[in-house]
């Protein structure tokens, strides 16, 4: 049988999105969301925290051996970030292709209308966070927003 396209069951997907430190403190929050919301996500969670070192250490526990760990935990709760879930088919990968590359210079450059492009300042400050692939989503999903993790985000004062 037919079914009209207003029928066709879409398998949305979520994702995690961080506005880090240096986007909340340069005021881009208002026109992400906005970015966000046009592109056709919708936003199923969201909360204001300001995260401590513990909390970033775990979340960030991948990179613990890089040279550059010590300055990412450092800038991560250098100020609150806005945390959300985004919603809608492929989630995961149309979020990673609107934020654009690691390095908000290279954004700047290949990627020009990305979100690191317009609000990043560099390699470290590239004021999105995006999750890259289905397990690290439902990790960082739980991690932020499931019951059983409240006792990591109670440690944190809810801005
Ligand atoms: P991603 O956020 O694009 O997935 P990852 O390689 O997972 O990039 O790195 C996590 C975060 O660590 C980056 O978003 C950035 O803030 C920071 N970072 C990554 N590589 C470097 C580096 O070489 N120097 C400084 N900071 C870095």
């Amino acid at each position: 049988p037919l079914r009209s396209s207003a029928n066709v069951d879409t398998i949305k997907e979520k994702t995690l999105a961080i506005i880090k430190p240096d986007g909340v403190n340069g005021n881009y929050v208002d026109v992400i969301k906005k970015t966000i919301l046009g592109s056709s996500f919708s936003i199923t969670q969201e909360m204001q925290l300001q995260l401590n070192v513990n909390t970033v250490k775990s979340f960030y526990a991948e990179h613990a051996s890089k040279s550059f760990f010590s300055g990412l935990v450092q800038y991560m709760t250098s100020g609150p970030v806005v945390i959300m879930v985004l919603e809608k088919e492929n989630a995961i990968a149309d979020w990673r292709a609107l934020i654009g590359p690691t390095d908000a210079n290279i954004a700047k450059v290949t990627h020009p209308k990305s979100v690191r492009a317009f609000c990043g300042l560099d390699l470290q400050r590239n004021c999105v966070h995006g999750s890259d692939s289905p397990q690290s989503a439902a990790r960082e999903i739980s991690f932020f927003f499931e019951k059983s993790s409240s006792a990591i985000v109670s440690q944190h004062d809810e801005l």
